[in-house]
């Protein structure tokens, strides 16, 4: 039998150094008002090794040193995140990566309320579910990685 939600998914959230703790609250409560299960939250400090595994498809570029160093300076707060099309719905509320212009073209969204610039921006997000998949292990470990339990059951009863 089908699932009722075949597209429910899990996505990373990151809460960066430049507003937590300051404005983690605020962040959190648009999580839970926009209809995301929080599957497991928790803060976590990167040391630069942990940050550079984090970023490695960015390795090479010119903001991988400095963001690599920032997300190491400071403590930060993780979510896993469970909805239909997680990834795509958190990107959405998170806005574009430019706060700037995030305030331009989505002035509701995260960046948009909380964020500084191009470079600090105050939440990140997983690309797709194969990044999600890799962010959630490199942060929490391979248990809460990959599909959710209840899903799995479902297709495999
Ligand atoms: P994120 O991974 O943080 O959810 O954001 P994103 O996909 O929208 O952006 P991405 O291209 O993956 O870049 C990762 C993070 O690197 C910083 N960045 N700085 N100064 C710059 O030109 C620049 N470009 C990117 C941002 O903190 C961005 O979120
Ligand atoms: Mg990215």
């Amino acid at each position: 039998e089908v699932s009722p939600t075949p597209d429910l998914q899990r996505t990373l959230a990151l809460i960066k150094p430049d507003v937590y703790p300051a404005k983690k609250e605020e962040i959190v409560a648009r999580i839970k008002q926009a209809g995301f299960t929080i599957v497991k939250e928790s803060e976590v400090s990167f040391d630069k090794e942990k940050a550079a595994e984090f970023y490695k498809e960015h390795e090479g570029k010119g903001f991988y040193e400095e963001l690599t160093t920032w997300m190491s300076s400071a403590p930060i707060y993780a979510l896993v995140l469970e909805k239909p099309a997680a990834v795509k719905e958190w990107r959405n509320l998170a806005g574009p990566t430019n706060s700037n212009k995030a305030r331009e073209i989505a002035p509701h969204s995260i960046r948009a309320l909380f964020g500084t610039d191009g470079s600090l921006n105050a939440v990140h997000g997983s690309d797709s579910p194969a990044s999600a998949e890799r962010e959630i292990g490199v942060v929490f470990g391979g248990e809460v990685a990959g599909v959710p339990p209840s899903v799995l059951n479902k297709e495999t009863a």
